[in-house]
């Protein structure tokens, strides 16, 4: 009998898949043959649906993925992305591009870069950075897919500098530049996404690309002197055993003191690097910061970092093939990062639309020097409307408040908590926890003692549905441990969605500092900030009864303990102009 139901449960999964005819491939993506593309029905009225965010970057339809070249060329932003122009789901993937005045508000331009050359970008064109020459002109590099389905990297040239929304794109007619050959030892098709190139001391340029070797991935060097002929360094910059696929690198230097950012070829006493990789196996992107030797080209991470899944990460939810870039303009480092779905693929199929940027993010070291803060661009505010502000109160234990006033599906909120009573914590006995894990068992309904506290935001009116973003403060070791969720296990209704928990903990002791939490909502997408940017938590939740005017937001404390609201500052959002 139980042989039985395991083989026509393997007929029904086999079934199911030969129908979507689904192919692997060694990409980071599924191909989905039959919705390549999406019929003409479905075109209409993609816009104005319930779940499409108001001020998050999205084109009007199809699917989209990894940011690719961003930057800023006289006064105007520029961001690319991998987009598919036929469907919902990953395939024929070209670069899309979108300018703006302000990271908030974007026009669309003509696609840049999409398949024309047959050695070196036939297939598709994949991800890769911009780089800006010495007097200013910017050039980019990036991923081809070659009539051997070989990974290989090219380059191409805005057609006219004199335009500023740069929107014709040549290719330079000797790609591929960089590829696999037979003495080489790359593998073509573990080889893509090159950085953002920089220059050492030699003025030559570097450049790293992703890859692996067996489980261990890697960051392969290439040098340059005029960007047109390059040259595989001895040995990569860096490598890790045990991490997989390392996609879409990114590497850059950071200063040791303030929150400025640094052009990606600054050296100089006060400075740090950060090198980010993006693991194809568990799709997150992890980063460590470190030192690097411009002569030997060494990158060496600093004491105590860890490499892989559980070290540190930019973001603990959904967020994905991220990419930073110098803006000259603000004199700021700034990061995108893809919002990949939580929805299934036939639901994607249904809205017409697939995958978000989430909003753009300054980004600097702490000034522990251990680790990076984060925090929404300031531009964003722009977009707050209807202020709902509350004097400082006690949030009892087991209690929720509503936060009457602003739109509760399109908000920005920020809550600073202070826990006056430390003395009860719950114990955490064991040497390491996994944060997620945690946050899985203790949900928001679990009562404890100091916490769980936070949000209820995407809060259906019976409270059957609602995406919990919260703190619980434990005692470790002696120490505060502070972990922040976003418990998305009642998110919704719908049982196709991808309901997963995280989790983070952050570096803050609630014994001498406020405890903020900021939630930037939109529709479906939350993404919360603890910290004041130490731990960033994006989730993206499809909810059923919480629906446009039908959406709700608290304040909740699950914990036998009193929770101080020291401020609480929330901001209906205003819709962004978006392509
Ligand atoms: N997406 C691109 C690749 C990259 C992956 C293809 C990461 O270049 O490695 O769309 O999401």
């Amino acid at each position: 009998m139980a042989n039985t139901s395991i083989s026509l449960s393997f007929l029904f999964v086999s079934a199911l898949f030969l129908g979507h005819q689904v192919l692997e491939l060694e990409a980071s993506h599924h191909i989905f043959e039959t919705y390549q593309t999406t019929p003409k029905v479905l075109h209409k009225a993609l816009v104005n649906q319930a779940y499409r965010t108001g001020y998050h970057f999205q084109p009007p339809k199809h699917w989209i993925n990894d940011p690719n070249g961003p930057m800023v060329y006289k006064g105007i932003y520029h961001l690319f992305y991998q987009y598919n122009p036929k469907g919902a789901v990953w395939g024929n993937i070209v670069w899309a591009h979108s300018t703006s005045r302000d990271l908030v508000n974007w026009t669309a331009q003509k696609q840049a870069i999409f398949p024309s050359q047959q050695q070196a970008d036939i297939n598709e064109c994949w991800s890769g950075s911009a780089t800006i020459l010495p007097g200013g002109k910017p050039v980019i590099l990036y991923t081809g897919v070659d009539s051997q389905e070989q990974q290989v990297q090219n380059l191409a040239m805005p057609k006219n500098l004199s335009d500023p929304h740069l929107t014709e794109w040549i290719k330079y007619p000797k790609n591929p530049l960089m590829k696999a050959t037979p003495t080489n030892k790359i593998n073509g098709s573990a080889f893509r996404d090159p950085t953002t190139a920089w220059q050492g001391p030699d003025n030559v340029w570097r450049v790293l690309i992703g890859s692996r070797v067996n489980k261990r991935g890697l960051a392969i060097l290439y040098k340059s002197k005029d960007f047109k002929h390059w040259k595989l360094g001895e040995k990569p910059l860096h490598s890790a055993e045990g991490t997989g696929m390392w996609e879409c690198p990114d590497f850059f230097p950071v200063k040791t003191n303030g929150n400025e950012g640094l052009d990606t070829s600054a050296r100089g006493e006060n400075v740090k690097y950060v090198l980010k990789n993006s693991l194809d196996d568990t799709k997150h992107d992890y980063y460590t910061v470190g030192t690097y030797d411009s002569v030997k080209d060494k990158y060496i991470p600093g004491k105590g970092m860890i490499e892989g899944d559980s070290g540190l990460r930019y973001d603990y939810g959904k967020f994905y093939a991220s990419k930073t870039f110098f803006d000259s303009e603000k004199q700021r480092r700034v990061l995108w990062g893809w919002i990949n779905e939580s929805s299934s693929v036939e639901d994607d199929v249904q809205k017409g639309w697939s995958g978000v940027q989430a909003i753009p993010r300054h980004i600097w070291l702490d000034k522990s020097g251990k680790q990076l803060l984060q925090w929404p661009i300031k531009e964003i505010e722009k977009l707050r409307g209807n202020q709902v502000k509350w004097p400082s109160r006690i949030l009892e234990g087991a209690s929720q408040l509503e936060v009457v006033g602003v739109t509760a599906g399109q908000a920005d909120i920020e809550v600073g908590f202070e826990i006056n009573d430390l003395k009860n914590l719950e114990v955490l006995k064991e040497k390491q926890y996994d944060p997620q894990l945690l946050c899985s068992k203790n949900s928001a309904s679990e009562k404890g003692e100091v916490g769980p506290f936070g949000f209820l935001t995407f809060a259906s009116n019976d409270l059957r549905e609602y995406t919990a973003v919260f703190y619980r403060i434990y005692k470790h070791q002696n120490k505060h441990k502070v972990l922040l969720c976003s418990d998305q296990s009642r998110s919704s209704l719908n049982k196709h969605n991808d309901k997963t928990t995280y989790g983070a903990f952050v570096d803050v002791d609630p014994a001498n500092e406020q405890l903020s939490l900021r939630s930037l909502i939109d529709r479906s997408i939350v993404e919360s900030f603890g910290g004041k940017g130490k731990a960033v938590i994006t989730s993206r939740v499809y909810p059923t009864l919480a629906v446009d005017d039908q959406i709700k937001l608290f304040v909740f404390n699950n914990g036998t303990s009193k929770v101080k609201i020291s401020y609480l500052n929330a901001w209906s959002m205003n819709k962004a102009q978006i392509n």
